[in-house]
């Protein structure tokens, strides 16, 4: 069975308390169950984690490299900062799925750039929780 890990950054945790207008009402355990329930239909595996420590998502890539069939990483803030985590992304051998639910190139210029994108296949941004389940769809056609 394909197991894909399901990675998110700081401050998603508290979704669902703040900004509904820009990341939508549902909680990110809303978004995990979702996941899973999709996952499930889809007969793969997922590992659904959140940090809000960058040195703690680097740890979990390295560890599940050789474990994981792809990878789906909302790296939130950590999106526009963090060369640590682009460099811990280039060690994988299976396909990354960037994902946003806002689309942070509209948003404020210091949102535009993203160290994740280089090494990812995919992005979906702007389609709010539905985002992660099209990252989920496009790693099942691997
Ligand atoms: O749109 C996305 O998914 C983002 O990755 C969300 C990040 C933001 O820094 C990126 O530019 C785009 C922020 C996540 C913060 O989540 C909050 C949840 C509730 C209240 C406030 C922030």
């Amino acid at each position: 069975m394909k197991k894909i890990l399901i990675l998110n950054g700081p401050n998603l945790n508290m979704l669902g308390q703040r900004e509904p207008d820009i990341y939508g009402h549902q909680t990110l355990d809303d978004i995990q169950t979702m996941c899973a329930d999709h996952a499930a239909q889809a007969g793969i595996a997922i590992d659904f984690r959140q940090s809000n420590h960058e040195g703690e998502i680097v740890t979990w890539i390295q560890q599940e490299k050789d474990r994981i069939d792809g990878l789906i990483i909302n790296a939130a803030a950590y999106t526009h900062t963090s060369v640590a985590i682009h460099d811990a992304l280039k060690l994988l051998n299976v396909p990354v799925i960037e994902v946003h639910l806002s689309d942070p190139e509209t948003r404020e210029s210091f949102r535009h750039h993203s160290y994740i994108a280089p090494v990812a296949k995919a992005c979906f941004k702007g389609h709010g929780a539905k985002g992660y389940l099209m990252a989920l769809d496009a790693l099942c056609k691997e």
